[in-house]
């Protein structure tokens, strides 16, 4: 077993005296003993501030209709409450890496077109009609469809049907501040130009199909070339998968959205997929060190994170800080929809799981 207990030599009285007077004149030069916080540096294990915890659609969806009757989504740019984690107060964020809020576009309303180098999802939560519209192109929402903004590509959203329209916003806006790498534009202009028709991202990339060109001339094939992954597609897949093969022990069925170009996660900083367990299904302890925002599809039960138990039903959201250890149980069948900070952590070689 490795030895996980910090155990040093104790320091005489007036040794730490004399360490005490360094310390005092360092610090105004800026410089600060590593022994004194080694081990609040360098932990056994991941030490988050993060806390689990869990939004009920419902009381959300209560106060961003207030806010709808208050602010419009011209006014306010982009009409989001902030789901923020309690363990983090002021930071924006759900996770120290990510961030999500339920955004509201309300009938006749256009959010006007920006463009950011945060990565964005947006997992359509009630409404159908509205758009997305990624550089000039739209992709026209149905519930529980998918659809990304990645890193500096336009977008606005546009609600040209008589229901309003609420989705949950992923966005990597933590990580991109880590980094202190953070650019945003305004277009100028409520929507940017047409500039291929709506539905034409999904022929062209959704099939398992890129385009070519004859000769040296590459296509134009954007770096995230697919934004739109519908329900009607993903669940099909999900139900099939469900009916060939045996749950896994620790997340059940699970299907990872992929960008079609590289096989890997649809963003350089965000990893999604959608969960299915039967009914009646009870996973086993599992622990990662990503950190994760789930949403409950379909379905009643309760899930386990860490020292916390909270009951689920449809568009319930909870958050899983790293490590913390967690466990699914399905009353009916339970399908999830979750996205993580998991492809940052297997770009750096940090991933980990235990699986009880
Ligand atoms: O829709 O572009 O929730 O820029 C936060 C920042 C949504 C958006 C958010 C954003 C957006």
């Amino acid at each position: 077993m490795p030895d996980t207990q910090r155990r040093q030599p104790p320091l005489a009285n007036d040794q730490r005296a004399q360490l005490e007077t360094l310390y005092e004149e360092m610090r105004p030069r800026h410089l600060y003993p590593l022994w004194e916080v080694l081990s609040a540096l360098v932990t056994h294990e991941p030490q988050t501030r993060a806390v689990p915890a869990k939004w009920a659609y419902g009381d959300v969806r209560g106060y961003l209709m207030r806010a709808g009757d208050l602010i419009s989504a011209e006014q306010a740019e982009r009409r989001v409450l902030i789901l923020e984690n309690p363990g983090l107060p002021g930071e924006s964020a759900i996770t120290p890496r990510l961030y999500a809020g339920l955004q509201l576009v309300l009938p006749g309303e256009v959010a006007p077109c920006h463009r950011h180098s945060q990565s964005a999802l947006r997992f359509i939560m009630e409404g159908d009609g509205a758009y997305t519209a990624v550089d000039g192109e739209k992709a026209f929402m149905k519930q529980f469809d998918l659809i990304l903004t990645p890193n500096w590509r336009w977008h606005d959203h546009g609600n040209p049907s008589n229901n309003p329209i609420i989705w949950l916003d992923g966005l990597d806006i933590p990580t991109i501040r880590a980094l202190d790498a953070q650019f945003a534009e305004r277009l100028g202009q409520p929507s940017h130009p047409e500039s291929e028709p709506a539905g034409s991202n999904r022929a062209k990339f959704g099939r398992g199909l890129r385009p070519l060109r004859a000769g040296s001339v590459r296509a134009e094939i954007p770096r995230e070339p697919l934004f739109h992954y519908p329900y009607a597609d993903w669940s099909a897949s999900l139900e099939a998968l469900a009916a060939s093969e045996l749950p896994d022990p620790h997340i059940g069925h699970a299907l990872e959205f992929l960008n079609p170009t590289t096989g890997g996660a649809v963003m350089p900083t965000i990893s999604a997929h959608v969960r299915l367990l039967p009914a009646g299904f009870e996973t086993r302890v599992r622990r990662s060190t990503e950190s994760a925002v789930f949403t409950v599809i379909e379905g009643a039960g309760d899930v386990q994170i860490g020292d916390e138990t909270y009951t689920l039903s449809p568009r319930d959201m909870v958050v899983v800080p790293s490590w913390a250890a967690t466990r699914w149980r399905a009353d009916t069948k339970l399908v999830l929809f979750t996205y993580t900070d998991r492809v940052v952590q297997e770009k750096l070689c940090l991933y980990r799981e235990h699986c009880e």
